[in-house]
């Protein structure tokens, strides 16, 4: 088992320091004074995740495509083989609770380094779709390696659902609870929670675009992230959590049912299993990865 803590480079304990200040651009400052020099290299020249329809990330996206090839390529003993990969998703994900953040972001993050990885790209980072100011299917996934047949949406994606008014309100929430979604015991794995159990995020504009982009983004978990489009997607669910704690200074809860929830199930870029706790997951934002929208150094 590879824990996150030895990628960042990391003591367990220090992990755990460094989360507790992870709010706000303010606390990328914090993050870097803590850090060795290298680190501190390394978090100041982090990939950069861009809207899909910016210039900026046709390399990215290019990068993706081939990395999606490659997986496809991997014989299914491999962990980071694109079917196990998708599977991942049908067998043991997290959604209608607080943990559908940290796992779909675990989820993400494990799935960049695979396409790093594959494709010899450190400098990759996985676009993400902004259906609020991009409201219809993104035109690099018409053609190609990126499309995905059976798609069924027409039209642009419905304004008072993903348009900004709808955003900065599900944003304005301050309490975790309601942002996030509702509280589940620690480790909690279960499948059928109540759909009431759900955050504004979840429930409005994610499960919205499933079904407005359609086919098998609609159909069911396990067959949603077979359309490469879901990994964008899921990038921009990705990118309102991190606006909500780093642009809105918003605390995320500290309660260890949450914060010390570990998901097993992911493998890191080379195919070995890997372990995240949800802690963890607060820092990637600050430590892999950044937002071309965030105001982050
Ligand atoms: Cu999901």
């Amino acid at each position: 088992m590879a824990p996150i803590e030895k990628a960042l480079g990391l003591s367990r304990r220090k992990l755990l320091r460094l989360a507790m200040f992870a709010t706000g651009a303010g606390a990328a400052g914090v993050i870097m004074a803590a850090c060795d020099p290298a680190t501190r290299e390394r978090i100041a020249n982090r990939p950069i995740r861009k809207e899909i329809n910016s210039a900026a990330a046709a390399a990215d996206l290019t990068t993706l495509a081939n990395a999606i090839t490659a997986m496809k390529a991997l014989p299914s003993s491999d962990r980071r083989n694109w079917d196990r990969q998708v599977a991942l998703h049908g067998t043991s994900p997290r959604h209608h609770s607080w943990l559908f953040l940290p796992w779909h972001r675990a989820y993400l993050f494990y799935f960049e380094e695979i396409c790093r990885e594959l494709t010899g790209t450190d400098t990759f980072a996985l676009p993400y779709w902004n259906w609020t100011t991009n409201p219809t299917i993104p035109v690099a996934f018409t053609t190609g390696t990126l499309f995905y047949p059976g798609r069924t949406a027409s039209g642009p994606a419905l304004a008072s659902i993903v348009g900004t008014a709808n955003i900065n309100l599900i944003l304005s929430e301050t309490n975790f609870l309601v942002f996030a979604g509702s509280a589940v015991p620690l480790n909690d794995a279960s499948q059928n929670l109540p759909l009431s159990f759900q955050s504004p995020l979840e429930a409005g504009p994610h499960n919205y675009i499933h079904g407005y982009v359609g086919g098998d983004m609609a159909f069911s978990f396990a067959t949603a992230p077979k359309d490469p489009l879901f990994w964008m997607h899921h990038n921009r669910v990705d990118e309102l959590w991190a606006q909500w704690n780093i642009n809105r200074n918003n605390p995320n809860t500290s309660n260890g049912d949450w914060t010390n929830t570990t998901f097993t199930e992911f493998c890191d870029r080379h195919g070995a299993p890997a372990t995240i706790s949800v802690i963890a997951t607060v820092l990637l934002p600050y430590f892999t990865y950044r937002y071309d929208s965030l105001v982050l150094p």
